[in-house]
C-alpha cells in the first residue's frame, strides 16, 4: 500500500491531535453510537497508557474507543475518500457515525478504509475508532489473556517491553482518483557505472502508465512507458551506507493526454548479496554497527515523534552506529524515510517475538508444553504471522536503507516444529521479496547443535549474553563461553554471523572499583570482552548492542524501572559506555573494526 500523500491528483487531511478516548467498561455498549461519554482526551499519536494518572486505563486489557469530528473538504466530491491508519496496536474497529466500515489486526503496519460512500464531500461525520491491545496465541507477538482471582482479565506475554496500545502512528484522511496507481515495486542493480531500476505499476482502473527518474538536482536520466519496465541509469550515484543518494521516481497514469493520477517514490539503486561469509552493500563487504532499538518514550510510550527521530539518528551518527535493528516489530514508514535519506542501514523485523516457551522456563530453557503445539504456536499463529509478514514486505520493500528481513526474534528454533512452522513463512517471505536476505535472531537455547531451521535462512543473528544472564559478573568465563558458540556457528554454517543482541542491564550513575553487574564500569568491560571476541573471526560482519536506550517493561523484578541495558538512558544521555563504542565505531565506515580503510561510505 501507498503511502498516503500529496501529489498533483491526491490530496491529504492530518488527524493527528487529542481525540476523546474512553474504555470500553467506562463507556456502555456500542459507544461509537454517539458522543463518547468520557471526560478524557487522548493525544494521537500516541500510546494511551502512560497519558493519564491511571492504573485501571494503563493496565487496561480490552477495546479503548478514540473520537473526534471530521469534516470532509467541500472539493472532494469526484474523488475516492481513504481514511488511514498508520498503526493501530493491535486491531481495530473503524467506525463511521454509527456504521462499521473497517477491520484490521496487526498492530505495527498501516492499514486503509475506503469510505467513499459513506461521507459527502462537504460535511462532516462521527469518526470513532475501537483498538484493542490484546495479546492471545492467534495474534503477533503472541500473549495469553485469563481470569485473575479477582475475577478480572489479565494480560501476560513472552516479551520483556512494555505492551503499549493505541494510535501509535498518525490517522490521514485521503483521496485517490477512481482510477489510479494501487502500488508500485521497485528494485535496483548496477554494473560498471551503470544503473537500473526495475519498476511494476500496479493500476486500478483505466489509464496508461508513463514514469520519469529524475537525479537529487532534478535531471531526468532515464523515462519509460508501461505498467513494468526497466529504467537504465548511466553514471549512477549509488545509494550507499553513510553517503544515501535518492533518485525521484514519478509516476503517472494517463488516458490520452490528461494526468489522471501521479504519485512519486524515492529510490535509492543498490544491490544486497550474501556471497560466502560475507554480508556485501554493494558488492563490497559490509560490517554492521549499532543497536537494537525500540520505539519507546517517556509519556508517549510507542507514539511516533520526529523530535525523538531527529534525534535518536544523531546520537547513532555521533557515537558511528551506521545501522540497527527495528526491534521487535516494524517501525513507524516516517524512521524507514529517514533512514533512507541519511544512509543508515536496517534490519527490518516483524513483530513475531515470544514465539518461544523456553522462556517461559527461566534460565533452564525447558518448556512447559511445546511451542509449536495447538496449545500456543498453532495454525493460526502461523496465519497471522504470514499475515503480518505479507505487510511489512508490502510496505517496506522500496526502502534502499532495509537490507535484510528478520521474520522473528528468538523462536524456539531448537524444539520440533520449528521447521514446519518457519518453512512456509520463509517460502512467502522469497516470494515477496527476492532480492533481500532473511533472518531471524537466535535465542541463547537455540544452539549450533540443536537448532532445526538455520539452513533456510542467510545470516546467523545471534541474540547472546555471556557475562549477563550467563556466567553473571565472570567475563574470562563468559569470554569462552562466547568463543566456543561463534565458532561452532561458523562450522555448522559457513554463512556470515553478527550479533544481533548483546548487552548489561546498567544502572547509569553505578560505579565500582570491583566487577559488579550493573555498574558503569561493567557495562564497559563486558562490552569490550564481546568486542574481543568478535575481532578474532573474520565471518563476523556486525555487532549490534542491545539497547539504544533504556525502556519501559513490564512490572517483572528483575527490572528495575525497566530494561536498563541502554547505551543511552531513556531520556537519551550517554552511559560512560556510549564513548568507548564511538572510539570503536566511528570512522570505520561499514569495515570490521582493525581492518584498515574502505571505499563503503565514500561516495
Ligand atoms: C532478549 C530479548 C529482548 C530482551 C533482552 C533482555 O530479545 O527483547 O529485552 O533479551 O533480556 O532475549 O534484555
Amino acid at each position: 500500500m501507498l503511502k498516503p500523500k500529496m501529489t498533483p491528483t491526491r490530496e491529504l487531511v492530518n488527524l493527528d491531535g487529542t481525540w476523546l478516548f474512553g474504555i470500553d467498561s467506562r463507556l456502555g455498549d456500542e459507544p461509537w453510537r454517539g458522543a463518547l461519554r468520557t471526560p478524557l482526551e487522548a493525544a494521537v499519536p500516541a500510546s494511551y497508557n502512560d497519558l493519564f494518572v491511571d492504573d485501571e486505563i494503563r493496565s487496561h486489557v480490552g477495546w479503548v474507543y478514540y473520537q473526534r469530528r471530521v469534516q470532509v473538504p467541500r472539493g472532494w466530491s469526484e474523488e475516492r475518500i481513504l481514511l488511514r491508519f498508520d498503526a493501530a496496536t493491535h486491531a481495530a474497529r473503524v467506525y463511521v457515525d454509527d456504521a462499521l466500515v473497517g477491520e484490521h489486526v496487526g498492530g505495527y503496519t498501516p492499514f486503509a478504509v475506503d469510505i467513499t460512500e459513506h461521507v459527502s464531500a462537504g460535511t462532516a461525520f462521527r469518526l470513532t475508532i475501537g483498538v484493542s491491545g490484546d495479546l492471545t496465541n492467534e495474534t503477533i507477538p503472541p500473549g495469553k489473556i485469563e481470569v485473575g482471582m479477582t475475577g478480572k482479565r489479565v494480560q501476560t506475554y513472552f516479551h520483556d517491553f512494555y505492551n503499549y496500545a493505541g494510535l501509535a502512528r498518525s490517522v490521514w484522511m485521503c483521496t485517490t482518483p477512481r482510477s489510479r496507481i494501487e502500488d508500485v515495486v521497485v528494485s535496483t542493480d548496477f554494473d560498471g557505472t551503470v544503473g537500473s531500476v526495475t519498476y511494476a505499476v500496479d493500476v486500478e482502473g483505466e489509464g496508461a502508465v508513463r514514469v520519469v527518474l529524475r537525479d537529487e538536482e532534478g535531471a531526468v536520466v532515464a523515462s519509460s512507458s508501461g505498467a513494468s519496465g526497466v529504467l537504465t541509469v548511466p553514471d549512477v550515484t549509488l545509494w550507499k551506507p553513510g553517503a544515501a543518494y535518492l533518485y525521484d521516481l514519478a509516476v503517472e497514469l494517463h488516458d490520452a493526454d490528461r494526468v489522471v493520477d501521479a504519485y512519486s517514490l524515492p529510490v535509492g539503486v543498490r544491490t544486497v548479496e550474501v556471497r560466502g561469509t560475507q554480508f556485501l552493500i554493494n558488492g563490497e563487504p559490509f560490517y554492521f554497527t549499532g543497536f537494537g532499538k525500540h520505539e519507546d518514550a517517556p509519556v508517549r510510550g510507542k507514539g511516533h515523534d520526529d523530535a525523538y527521530l531527529v534525534h535518536d539518528f544523531q546520537l547513532m551518527e555521533w557515537i558511528g552506529a551506521n545501522s540497527f535493528r527495528t526491534s521487535h516489530y516494524p517501525y513507524a514508514e516516517e524512521v524507514l524515510e529517514f533512514a533512507d535519506r541519511h544512509g543508515v542501514v536496517v534490519i527490518d523485523e516483524t513483530a513475531a517475538v515470544g514465539l518461544n516457551m523456553g522462556v517461559v522456563g527461566g534460565m533452564s530453557g525447558t518448556p512447559p508444553f511445546p511451542t509449536f503445539s495447538e496449545q500456543y504456536a498453532n495454525a493460526a499463529t502461523q496465519a497471522a504471522h504470514a499475515q503480518h509478514l505479507r505487510e511489512l514486505v508490502t510496505r517496506d520493500r522500496n526502502h534502499p536503507s532495509v537490507v535484510m528481513w528478520c521474520i522473528a526474534n528468538e523462536p524456539a528454533s531448537n524444539e520440533d516444529g520449528a521447521r514446519e512452522y518457519f518453512e512456509p513463512l520463509v517460502q512467502l517471505a522469497r516470494e515477496l521479496d527476492p532480492t533481500r536476505p532473511l533472518s531471524y535472531a537466535l535465542v541463547m537455547f537455540a544452539t549450533f547443535q540443536n537448532d532445526q531451521i538455520i539452513d533456510l535462512f542467510d545470516v546467523v543473528c545471534m541474540n547472546r549474553y555471556y557475562g549477563w544472564y550467563v556466567a553473571s559478573g565472570d567475563l574470562a568465563t563468559a569470554e569462552a563461553y562466547l568463543t566456543g558458540d561463534i565458532r561452532g556457528w561458523i562450522e555448522r554454517t559457513g554463512k556470515p554471523i553478527m550479533m544481533t543482541e548483546y548487552g548489561a542491564d546498567t544502572m547509569e550513575g553505578l560505579h565500582s572499583v570491583h566487577t559488579q553487574v550493573w555498574t558503569e564500569e561493567y557495562q564497559r568491560d563486558y562490552l569490550a570482552m564481546n568486542h574481543r571476541v568478535f575481532d578474532r573471526f573474520p565471518e563476523f560482519v556486525g555487532e549490534q548492542i542491545w539497547n539504544f536506550a533504556d525502556f519501559a517493561t513490564t512490572n517483572a523484578i528483575h527490572r528495575v524501572g525497566g530494561n536498563k541495558k541502554g547505551v543511552f538512558t531513556r531520556d537519551r544521555r550517554p552511559k560512560s559506555v556510549a564513548f568507548d563504542l564511538r572510539a570503536r565505531w566511528t570512522g570505520l565506515e561499514g569495515r570490521k573494526p582493525g581492518t584498515g580503510t574502505t571505499e563503503q561510505g565514500g561516495r
